[in-house]
């Protein structure tokens, strides 16, 4: 099959390490021909996500934490001769106490960065990088089942969710007529960076891989590959919505009786 990003240009936000979902998004996109622009989040992961970039050939790696509108601003300004046709949101941040403690305790402080970080920056991005897209495009974020059901320890993070693919529906709505999709992936448990230290996560992932229709955990090889369609004139028909890769764990009510 021909590459189906050739002649379009992405840009990939929440590369920490290579273990990151959009890492695999990125490596995907390369692939299908895309050319590629990386951020990362701060001095601390420049001098990694720069090397994970020359490995893809990235054209470009900039630094921006969407948190900072003046490192936004000036992300739009380095890329503001280029034509964007894909953008890759895949960052959320709660504190780690609200991801341990009761979702009753969660502070004021706590749930407005969780919302910042994680869904509030959607819009952000998508206002401050849609004017790029002059031949239209595809938003994509990367979302959680702990938006519709409640995961232990989810908490705060399940809210922002929540928020995020209400979102991707207004946002969508905002930016069709300039033919500009807006999509989420709700992908399952993946051991991440974000995934890390998360009290009983080995347990979330035997329970799905023992539950899942597929009896298996995501790869995030195959997040990647919907990100790709996603993105690619094979989903030029979808916007609005939420796509599942999740080896089918959301539709299942009980466990099937062995
Ligand atoms: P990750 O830790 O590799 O990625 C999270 C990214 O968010 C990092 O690159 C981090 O630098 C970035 N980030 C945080 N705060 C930021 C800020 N202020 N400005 C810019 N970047 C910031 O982990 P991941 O699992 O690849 O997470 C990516 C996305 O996938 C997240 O939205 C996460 O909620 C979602 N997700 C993860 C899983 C999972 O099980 N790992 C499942 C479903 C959805
Ligand atoms: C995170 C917390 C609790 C349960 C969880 C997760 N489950 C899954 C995740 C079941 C799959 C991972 N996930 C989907 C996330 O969105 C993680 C977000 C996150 C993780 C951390 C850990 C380190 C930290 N802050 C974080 N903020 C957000 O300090």
């Amino acid at each position: 099959m021909s590459q189906l990003l050739a002649g379009k240009t992405a840009i990939v936000l929440g590369v920490a390490n290579k273990w990151s979902i959009a890492y695999a998004i990125a490596e995907a996109y390369r692939r299908e021909g895309a050319r590629l622009i990386l951020t990362y989040q701060g001095e601390r992961l420049k001098a990694t996500v720069e090397d994970l970039g020359k490995e893809l050939g990235a054209a470009l790696v900039l630094n921006c934490d969407v948190t900072k509108e003046e490192e936004l601003a000036a992300l739009v300004t380095a890329i503001s001769g280029e034509k964007l046709d894909v953008i890759v949101h895949s960052i959320a941040f709660a504190n780690r106490e609200d991801l341990s403690r009761p979702f009753l305790e969660t502070s004021r402080d706590g749930y407005l960065l969780a919302q910042e970080v994680s869904s509030y920056s959607l819009v952000s991005v998508s206002r401050a990088l849609a004017p790029l897209m002059t031949e239209g495009g595809a938003i994509l974020t990367l979302s959680y089942l702990g938006s519709v059901r409640v995961i232990p320890n989810y908490n705060v993070m399940g809210v922002a969710k929540a928020a995020l693919e209400a979102c991707v529906r207004y946002l969508a709505s905002d930016l069709g007529a300039r033919a500009i999709r807006v999509n989420a992936i709700s992908a399952g448990p993946i051991k991440t960076a974000s995934a890390r230290g998360i009290k009983d996560f080995s347990k979330v992932l035997d329970g799905v891989a023992a539950i899942s229709p597929l009896r298996r955990n995501t790869d995030p090889a195959e997040v990647a590959d919907t990100a790709v369609f996603l993105a690619s004139h094979l989903g030029r028909g979808v916007t609005g919505n939420v796509v599942y890769v999740d080896a089918g764990f959301q539709v299942m009510g009980l466990p099937t009786p062995d």
